[in-house]
């Protein structure tokens, strides 16, 4: 870690290396501290230049210093430092200056950023609002709602946007330094927190913090930071300063922040083995996948938008037209929504191909196989793989529940397969669950682990079992939800409760949105080898064989007028009719006791899965109930709030 000080024509660049991301920690805010007073001190020095090492400008305060008592110098005192000195400073921003990086960037007299810098202040994201400055320097910069927008919205701007709202000065394509060495020998001794407040807070900015409110949903820090923005565009400075100290400081005790930053971390320390630190992944540039359905379009989607090559293998040539099209329609929206240029589009594309026949596959390095969730069809699948594939390419399943270790057996070689499980919209969901079968060789798991490196998604490594570690749980606290409907609750009750919880839908909602036929047949599937002392609610299974498939049907768990839920008697009547032939007395819930059951479950059920193996640490449960199933980030988990309580 070091503050590197280089003098050269009178101008000093002073240059931050703290890796992997120059976190302020306390060495920095050390070294900065220094820096002031020894620049300060030189009369040969004229201004300065702040720049960083490495990947980019400081991303914000070091998280991991916040668990401990907190050491001088202070990110807020060193800002208020630059600010005052007696020569200017300028930013000089690369790569993401967020949180307490883009404070230290405002705390300076003026800002220089690459054409490919970010800046934000996602303190939300952790519970907490900016705590050294930012809510009160941002709105003497930019526009309020703007401010608004970066301090309680949690996502970054690019620097052509910072460019136009005034939050850096220039932007350059390359010579970062250079350009702020230039402008530091002119750059005026302003400090930002005596600037003019940039408009006022209208009808524009009332509307961005209904939005972003209305998002927040039972998260705190969003509130506050509003709050905090408000104080910062029509307070004084010093009391606006104080105000957001004080704020930021009780977020920072709250369970909130203390959720959010334990899965921040676990998101980052999960999907690793220590079977594959010594080992190299095979090659990962050409990619097959067997089907082009749901799953299979979607998989094939993202491993194009991550550069890969991508052959799609269905079962005719109308399935491999239809599959293409699904891609071809994904890739297609990215264009539409901007989020791939017009030649990336061609690019991609042009790195697709769909076919009907396996030998397609000759040179493919990693294949998976999406197709129908039924073992015979799977097995057929990858005897197929076994005779056309290289015998070092890589084969994986897509299969929501099977036995992996069975779908190996199928080939010659088993080391090279193994459960390779996205979630719906693959493209999309962050999460990929890697199931590790008996016989994998460690350079296969290292594969899958680098592949989800590749695509970009959170990576989770799983054992063999009904459903790995997501749908396992799922299946866990579907089951008590429909003892609870026995018991005495209601769907809409159980769906407002997890809603209030902080689900963005609850499990009748979603039910009826993905479907109740593919859990339907699942448990047909099940009835053989149904354990018959296990309680068995037969309530779906009726509304299924009634044709009430959810959403799709018109009519599952609710009834659905123009796209809206609505509680239907039918349904209700067939619970109480439910509950009392199978003669329970039928008791009532409030949203606590419904949570408790649920929570209660899903912590037991994660508790049986670690003691099986299934899952390595409490933190990969906690990941993928947040990343899977929308549990709220904000009470971190139910392992997390087991550990808490
Ligand atoms: N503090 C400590 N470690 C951090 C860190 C941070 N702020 N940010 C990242 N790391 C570690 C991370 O744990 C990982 O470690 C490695 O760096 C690479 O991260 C006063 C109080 C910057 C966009 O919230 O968004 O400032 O696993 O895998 O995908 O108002 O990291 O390698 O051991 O994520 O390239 C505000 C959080 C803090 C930014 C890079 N700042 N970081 O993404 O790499 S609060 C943030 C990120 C604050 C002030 C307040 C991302 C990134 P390891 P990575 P990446
Ligand atoms: P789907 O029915 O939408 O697509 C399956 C595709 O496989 C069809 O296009 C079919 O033509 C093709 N296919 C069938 N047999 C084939 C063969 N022998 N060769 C080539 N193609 C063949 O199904 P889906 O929803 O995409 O699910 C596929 C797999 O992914 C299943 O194992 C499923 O459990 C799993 N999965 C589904 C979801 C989901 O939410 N849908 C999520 C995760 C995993």
């Amino acid at each position: 870690m070091s503050v590197a000080i280089e003098i050269t024509d009178q101008i000093a660049v002073v240059t931050i290396e703290n890796p992997p991301v120059n976190a302020a920690g306390l060495e920095v805010r050390q070294g900065l501290w220094e820096a002031v007073d020894t620049l300060d001190a030189d009369p040969q020095v004229t201004a300065v230049v702040l720049a960083c090492a490495g990947r980019t400008f400081v991303a914000g305060a070091d998280i991991r210093e916040f668990g401990k008592p907190p050491v001088e110098p202070h990110l807020p005192d060193v800002l208020n430092k630059i600010e005052g000195a007696q020569k200017p400073w300028v930013a000089a921003i690369h790569g993401t200056a967020l949180g307490g990086g883009l404070e230290l960037a405002m705390s300076c007299h003026g800002r220089v950023a690459l054409s490919s810098a970010k800046m934000g202040l996602p303190e939300v994201n952790l519970g907490l609002i900016p705590g050294a400055g930012g809510t009160v320097r941002l709105p003497r910069l930019v526009p309020p709602a703007l401010a608004l927008t970066l301090a309680a919205g949690g996502k970054p701007i690019a620097a052509d946007q910072a460019l136009k709202a005034g939050l850096v000065d220039e932007v350059v394509a390359e010579g970062l330094v250079d350009a702020a060495r230039t402008r530091a020998k002119t750059q005026a001794l302003t400090p930002t927190l005596t600037r003019d407040i940039q408009g006022t807070l209208d009808e524009g900015f009332d509307k961005t913090e209904t939005g972003i409110l209305r998002k927040a949903r039972g998260q705190k820090s969003p509130k506050a930071a509003s709050k905090a923005i408000r104080r910062g565009a029509t307070m004084e400075a010093p009391e606006a300063l104080a105000a957001e100290r004080a704020a930021f400081t009780a977020l920072k005790q709250d369970p909130q922040s203390a959720a959010l930053r334990h899965i921040f971390f676990a998101e980052r320390a999960v999907g690793r083995s220590a079977r594959t630190k010594v080992v190299t992944p095979r090659a990962l540039a050409q990619i097959g996948v067997i089907g082009g359905g749901t799953m299979g379009a979607g998989i094939a989607a993202a491993c194009l938008l991550a550069g890969l090559k991508v052959t799609m293998v269905e079962r005719d040539a109308e399935a491999a037209q239809a599959g293409h099209d699904r891609v071809a329609g994904i890739l297609g929206n990215s264009l539409k929504r901007g989020l791939i240029s017009e030649d990336k589009h061609t690019r991609l594309m042009g790195n697709f191909l769909s076919a009907d026949r396996y030998d397609a596959l000759s040179e493919a390095d990693l294949v998976i196989e999406a197709v129908f969730e039924d073992m015979g069809v799977k097995r057929e699948v990858f005897a197929k793989l076994d005779e056309v594939t290289r015998p070092d390419a890589v084969l994986a399943s897509n299969t929501s529940y099977l036995d992996v270790n069975e779908i190996a057996a199928s080939v010659r070689d088993p080391s090279r397969v193994l459960g390779l499980h996205f979630f719906s919209p693959a493209h999309i969901m962050k999460l990929l669950e890697i199931v590790v079968p008996e016989r994998v060789a460690d350079d296969v798991l290292a594969t899958g682990i680098a592949l989800g490196k590749q695509l970009k998604k959170i990576s989770v490594l799983a054992g063999v079992c009904d459903g790995f570690i997501a749908n396992r749980i799922m299946s866990a606290y579907r089951r008590e939800c429909e003892y609870m409907l026995e018991d005495g609750a209601l769907p809409h009750q159980i769906d407002a409760a997890m809603e209030e919880f902080g689900f963005p839908m609850g499990i009748y909602r979603m039910q009826d949105l993905a479907g109740l036929d593919i859990a339907w047949a699942m448990r047909k599937r099940q009835a053989a080898t149904r354990d018959p002392a296990q309680r068995y609610v037969e309530i779906a299974d009726k509304l299924c064989e009634a044709g009430r498939f959810g959403q799709k049907a018109g009519r599952g768990w609710y009834i659905y007028e123009d796209g809206k839920p609505v509680r239907d008697t039918e349904v209700e009547d067939l619970i109480v009719a439910e509950s009392a032939r199978k003669g329970i007395s039928r008791q009532s819930f409030d949203a606590a006791q419904i949570m408790e059951r649920i929570l209660g479950c899903m912590q037991r059920e994660g508790r049986t899965i670690l003691d099986e193996g299934i899952a390595a640490s409490p933190e990969d449960i906690d990941v993928v109930m947040i990343n899977a199933f929308g549990f709220p980030r904000w009470h971190g988990g139910p392992m997390f709030m087991a550990q808490a309580t």
